[in-house]
């Protein structure tokens, strides 16, 4: 992935014209923190996240004369999740502000979870005086070596005159071909020079056109269509790639044309619709049955934005060999990362799917049982867990899941936690917009709900934002909630009370003979009284109605809602799932699919199911 540490130790940097007065402390006259302000400014920033500290204040405070909105958080993790989710909802990154030491490293696992996400998102730390690097003053970490290898870009400024093409760049380069998170470190005494730029260049001199991807060239074109239009079982994976460079519509419209049906990854779920006839879902440990199956019998995989995370696909080797692969990404180091694709395309998805479309001009004809059967298993995949639901003495979470879908509009962002609740949402949560599906899929951040959800409602304050929370998720950043009240942000969290760290717990049941180890919680502390303390209604729902009426009242009313949710943590178990390092089809199956096999068989797969012993 790209990588960049890019850092001057003097030298480096030529700037051709610039008046720097030393040693004037002046609070108004124009500091470097002030230009920094005027920079974000003309970059269209209006709001940033973040707390400050004695080696930030001095940016918050140019940043509040310039008219900012600074959103205070509770804890720099949830003001980097909220940046992150809000980069997502904008497609601009978000920008969080922190101060040296403790502040900086409190970031550290909010920029780590926007690097896996490809999210786009701007820190920037403050830093101990330069005059006494080195010397482990107050508060002094190397955030810059911290972070070097969880940023696309991150740099430190050591003079003035790098300040504004310092923030240019790293703006510029979280946005730009793969979006991710970048980082810029502002000692405080550099903070606090005066500083007029004058003939200021705009960026630091980087090679930008190894940022952007190049044009797909027509021969690696010509030879993908010819694989998809001689395919038998054709299958799209699709990753969020897809939704950063805005290519739904040719995904969708390729998808039709070849008959092919599409899979996602989990944060792929964010760039199609879940209701298209041909999109069967996330593949994966927690995919759906017909994703799963779609994936594992495809013959040629059109694959793209996305890295092929073992998530996704169980494992690598053999099965992945087998297949035919043309991966379109417009990050150079994905390719042949994971697997080795037939096809290499390094291009905005975008642009290559327009001109692969102009060359699918023919609709070939298709295996069509292979979709008839994929939807079968859906089918029968509905059927037992109806079947399933019945004998749960609580709360079925894909019940309230599909409760809670009825209850929102369909525009809503939704938002999870880490943990079983996510899975269940990963597999039973129907995206109808694409853009408003926000989740922690690569680095799994427990905690990511809250603050990412309020980051969400920053970014869109006219759309409804839900959290679909667990426990144990929710107990990490709840000390956000804080913000509900601040700056009015209604947003509606779901907690899925299972009293259990459920998805370890999981493991333990199945892998390590049922040991449940520092997985169930004994006390915990009664979230109608943290709703209480934060000043946001609360509610204990006993049926599915009552979760769907207090969810459509508290969007009606444009009132933010705790919804606490009863789940039994022995019931609660998220099936399909493929065991780590499994390939797709030995997914475990829910009861009533014992006669089901994910291998398929042409017409037999759907007449004598029972014909597979699995
Ligand atoms: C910060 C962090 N710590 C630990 C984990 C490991 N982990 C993954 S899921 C999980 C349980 C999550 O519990 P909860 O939020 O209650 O969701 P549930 O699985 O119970 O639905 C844990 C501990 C993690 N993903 N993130
Ligand atoms: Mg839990």
């Amino acid at each position: 992935v790209l990588l960049l540490s890019y850092i001057t130790c003097g030298g480096g940097l030529v700037v051709k014209h610039y008046v720097r007065r030393q040693g004037s402390q002046s609070t108004t006259a124009s500091r470097v923190v002030d230009h920094i302000a005027r920079v974000l400014r003309q970059l269209g920033v209006r709001e940033v996240f973040g707390i400050t500290g004695g080696s930030i204040m001095a940016l918050f405070d140019a940043l509040a004369l310039e008219g900012f909105e600074i959103y205070m958080f509770r804890h720099e993790q949830g003001a980097a999740h909220a940046a992150d989710a809000y980069g997502r909802v904008t497609r601009r990154p978000g920008v969080v502000l922190a101060t040296s030491g403790p502040g900086a490293t409190n970031l550290v696992t909010g920029i780590a979870n926007a690097y896996f996400d490809s999210a786009p998102l701007m820190a920037i730390t403050g830093q101990v005086p330069t005059t006494v690097f080195g010397r482990d003053a107050f508060q002094e970490t190397d955030i810059v070596g911290v972070t070097a290898p969880i940023t696309k870009f991150n740099y430190q400024v050591r003079r003035p005159e790098e300040a504004g093409p310092a923030v240019r760049t790293a703006y510029r380069l979280a946005v730009e071909g793969r979006p991710g998170p970048t980082l810029v470190d502002l000692p405080r005494d550099i903070q606090l020079e005066s500083y007029e730029p004058l003939d200021e260049p705009e960026y630091l001199p980087l090679n930008f056109a190894k940022y952007t991807p190049p044009s797909p060239s027509s021969e690696a074109l010509e030879k993908a269509a010819r694989l998809l239009l001689s395919a038998a079982r054709p299958v799209i994976l699709v990753g969020n790639g897809v939704y950063w460079s805005g290519a739904t519509a040719e995904m969708l419209e390729i998808a039709e044309r070849l008959q092919a049906p599409i899979v996602t990854t989990l944060p792929g779920k964010n760039a199609v619709p879940s209701n298209h006839p041909l999109v069967m879902g996330p593949a994966g440990m927690h995919g759906r049955v017909e994703a799963d199956a779609a994936l594992a019998n495809a013959d040629v995989v059109l694959a793209v934005g996305t890295r092929f995370s073992d998530r996704t696909v169980g494992r690598f080797e053999p099965e992945l060999r087998e297949k035919k692969i043309i991966h379109i990404d417009a990050d150079p180091s994905e390719h042949g990362k994971n697997v080795e694709p037939v096809v290499s395309i390094v291009s905005d998805a975008r642009t290559a799917l327009r001109r692969l479309l102009a060359m699918l001009k023919a609709v070939p004809l298709r295996d069509k049982g292979f979709l008839d059967w994929l939807l079968w298993l859906r089918h029968r995949y509905e059927k037992a867990m109806e079947d399933l639901a019945r004998k749960f003495r609580k709360f079925p979470p894909w019940k309230v899941l599909k409760t809670l879908r009825q209850a929102v509009p369909p525009s809503t962002i939704t938002v999870t936690g880490v943990g079983s609740h996510q899975m269940w949402a990963e597999i039973h949560w129907d995206v109808y917009v694409p853009g408003t599906w926000l989740t922690s899929a690569g680095l799994g951040t427990m905690g990511f709900c809250v603050p990412a959800a309020l980051g969400a409602k920053i970014a869109a304050r006219k759309r409804p934002v839900l959290c679909i929370d667990g426990d144990g998720s929710f107990q990490m950043t709840m000390n956000n909630l804080a913000l509900v009240r601040d700056y009015n942000l209604p947003i509606v969290v779901t907690i899925f009370d299972n009293r259990a760290l459920m998805l370890v717990k999981h493991w333990q049941i199945f892998l390590y003979d049922r040991r449940i180890v520092a997985t169930e919680y004994s006390r915990r502390p009664d979230f109608i009284k943290i709703a209480e303390a934060y000043e946001i209604d609360a509610i204990r729902p006993a049926s599915l109605a009552e979760i769907e009426a207090a969810v459509r009242r508290a969007i009606r009313t444009d009132e933010p809602l705790i919804v606490i949710i009863d789940i039994d943590n022995e019931e609660d178990i998220v099936l399909p799932w493929v065991k780590p390092g499994e390939w797709l089809t030995s997914a475990l199956l829910p009861p009533g699919m014992e006669d089901v096999s994910l291998v398929y068989r042409g017409k037999e797969s759907i007449r004598q199911p029972q014909l597979v012993a699995r």
